[in-house]
């Protein structure tokens, strides 16, 4: 206590501090490694396919890159509902704004972005 690092109400233990990496998502992170805010499948996603969801390393979004299956909108060129993007789409997203440094930010067939000519920080 007062030594400025948040302790754990439930131990007293210094909680991690918040960042992306340390496997805890916090704050605006929607994930943070292998921690998901719940076990979601891509289903929850609106993906036909049930694969398991993952998260982006810069913990900016879901990876949504193993999930198959169509999307009910999907393919129309315009990015709605709980498609991150379609097509040329990207609903304003770009390389930055999912946490990395540049790189050219496009979308898979499937809806999701692909951020393979993304440069990491
Ligand atoms: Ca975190
Ligand atoms: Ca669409």
């Amino acid at each position: 206590m007062g030594d400025g690092v948040v302790d754990d109400p439930q131990t007293g233990d210094p909680l991690p501090a918040a960042g992306c990496g340390d496997g805890v998502a916090q704050g605006a992170e929607p994930c943070d490694g292998a921690d998901l805010r719940g076990s979601l499948t891509c289903t929850a996603f609106d993906y036909s396919g049930s694969e398991a969801v993952s998260c982006l390393p810069t913990c900016a979004a879901f990876d949504l890159s193993s999930c198959t299956g169509p999307m009910p909108t999907c393919g129309n060129g315009n990015a709605q509902q709980r498609e991150q993007c379609d097509g040329s789409d990207l609903d304003g997203a770009t390389c930055v704004t999912l946490g990395y440094s540049s790189g050219a930010l496009s979308c898979r067939a499937t809806c999701s972005f692909d951020v393979t000519g993304c440069t990491s920080p």
